[in-house]
């Protein structure tokens, strides 16, 4: 029987109460243990990984651990001792294959931005992280045009910038972009800024490298467009979230860069108008649309009242319109922005533009706007949408959900849960309204019991209910790994739980169930 599987083995999940031995973190109202049947690591094992990777890639510095054990947000955090860092595929292999037959857990980890507790230990797991995995293979931009293979490593933003040299573009964009890693983004199918156009990596995935806990090494490494040659098992890493295997290496598929960007923020007086703005965009710049995102007037209070952006008041003075009326002093509903790539002639680009904002504006659905000037107003723009998650964490502690929903209910949510809360948090709405994604985010003075027992199980069942996802792009982690019924029906995380037995040669074995049987996975986070 394999032993390893950090994630659902070394947890098991026991209803709502809390125990002594279990651990109880601010977003699971339910408690978890350490099963006992995994080893402690021992000077033996250290000796082994010393003697794979060498002193380097033997991490057991207590502030290189303790930043390695907790994750982004200062809301979980784990006791591991010992973090590794390997060079290659065949270094993961030879760590997964010691690991599964010593019985140690093992938790990968990439650039530790996850915002569900899937990114760092639970308890005492073996923390393995690619970052040293960090070299781009190969880049045709010739024959098939732009391809980009890489390790798992690389940092989003350093793809980003390679591209952009090479006059393509990276098909995903997110806040994160500084510290994430692709292959936690591939693993947790991150979905971010430009998901709208060009889809999630299930499309621009073209292939991966996954090394299996028993340390073999899966080569689905493919470049091509199609291949119909059986199972496309490279979905299955896509978003399993390191449950099935540590992804080392992406090939992917990227776009030219295209000839005029722009960016408009518009401020809208209600929902609806954000909706039927966002109907409009899609109808009369179809092609040239790139993002449509949202964030309420909370949102928008929060960012011009934090200093986050560097300068004191940046957030406002950025969005004043042509005559200088400063956006947060009319009292707006909600806020859209608005961003553009196009195809065409700059001049071209810019009519179709103006006029599909004349007309938003004539017909009432836009109360007021701006368009950037420069592409520093347009960073500037970005900057404001992308420095929610870090303005929402400084002002203390904050509850998230990452929900789908259908568009025209999305904000009922946000109305619901305001009138659930009272006066005890703010609800603060903001996500990719082009997707159908809210980042539905209450803020508190600091994590309270209460407030939880508000807004959950209140915010799973009203998903479920309007036959959402309770999780749109973020995964599901340690938070709400055992909230999947909410989202899938029972057959379905069946068949989940019986595939991870069959890629794992595992007899079922009930300790990974909880008490609706759900399945019980931890995850790799970007
Ligand atoms: C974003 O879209 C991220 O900014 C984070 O997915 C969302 O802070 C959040 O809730
Ligand atoms: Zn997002």
């Amino acid at each position: 029987m394999e032993k390893w599987r950090a994630a659902d083995r070394l947890l098991k999940f026991s209803s709502s109460c809390k125990s002594k031995q279990g651990k109880y973190f601010y977003s699971v109202a339910t408690t978890v243990h350490r099963n006992p049947l995994f080893s402690i690591i021992s000077p033996d094992d250290i000796s082994y990984f010393k003697t794979l990777l060498g002193e380097r890639g033997v991490v057991q510095d207590a502030l290189a651990l303790d930043a390695a054990n907790t994750d982004w947000m200062g809301k979980y955090r784990g006791s591991s001792k010992l973090l590794l860092q390997p060079k290659n595929t065949e270094e993961v292999s030879q760590i997964l294959k010691y690991c599964n037959s010593r019985c140690l857990a093992v938790v990968p980890q990439g650039g530790n931005t996850g915002l569900v507790g899937g990114s760092v230990p639970v308890f005492d797991e073996v923390i393995i992280n690619v970052g040293l995995m960090r070299n781009i293979l190969s880049f045709d931009k010739v024959i098939v045009s732009g391809v980009l293979v890489c390790e798992a490593g690389c940092i989003l933003e350093n793809l980003i910038s390679f591209l952009d040299d090479e006059g393509f573009i990276m098909p995903l964009d997110l806040g994160a972009k500084g510290s994430c890693q692709i292959g936690g983004n591939v693993s947790t199918n991150a979905g971010g800024l430009r998901l709208l156009r060009y889809g999630s990596l299930h499309g621009s995935v073209l292939g991966l490298e996954a090394v299996l806990a028993n340390g073999t090494v899966l080569d689905m490494l493919g470049t091509l467009r199609k291949d119909n040659t059986g199972y496309d098992l490279k979905h299955l890493f896509i978003g399993s979230e390191g449950s099935l295997g540590i992804v080392t290496k992406v090939s992917i598929l990227t776009p030219p860069k295209l000839s005029s960007v722009n960016i408009a923020f518009l401020a809208c007086e209600d929902y609806t108008s954000c909706q039927k703005l966002l109907l409009e965009a899609k109808k009369k710049l179809g092609g040239i649309l790139s993002a449509f995102e949202f964030l309420d007037s909370d949102a928008m209070s929060l960012v011009s009242s934090t200093t986050f952006l560097g300068t004191e008041n940046h957030g406002q003075e950025v969005i004043k319109d042509k005559h200088g009326q400063d956006f947060t002093s009319i009292d707006l509903r909600a806020l859209p922005l608005e961003f553009w790539y196009s195809y065409a002639s700059g001049s071209i680009f810019m009519e179709n533009l103006e006029a599909f904002l004349l007309h938003s504006v004539e017909s009432g659905l836009v109360a007021n706007g701006v368009l950037a000037q420069d592409i520093n107003q347009a960073s500037s723009f970005w900057h404001i949408r992308e420095g929610l998650p870090e303005a929402l964490m400084k002002a203390g502690a904050v509850y998230k959900y990452d929900l789908s929903l259908p568009l025209e209910k999305m904000y009922d949510l946000v109305e619901e849960m305001r009138v659930q809360i009272g006066p005890a948090a703010k609800v603060v709405a903001y996500g990719h309204l082009g997707d159908g994604n809210l980042h539905l985010n209450i803020s508190a003075p600091a994590y309270d019991d209460n407030i939880l027992a508000k807004i959950e199980p209140f915010v799973y069942e009203w998903t479920s209910k309007n036959r959402g996802s309770i999780s749109a792009e973020h995964g599901l982690g340690l938070m709400k790994a055992a909230k999947i019924h909410y989202s899938k029906s029972p057959e379905t995380v069946r068949l989940m739980i019986d595939f991870d037995y069959c890629v794992f040669e595992l007899l079922p074995d009930t300790s990974c169930l909880d008490d609706n049987h759900s399945i019980i996975c931890l995850c790799l986070s970007a």
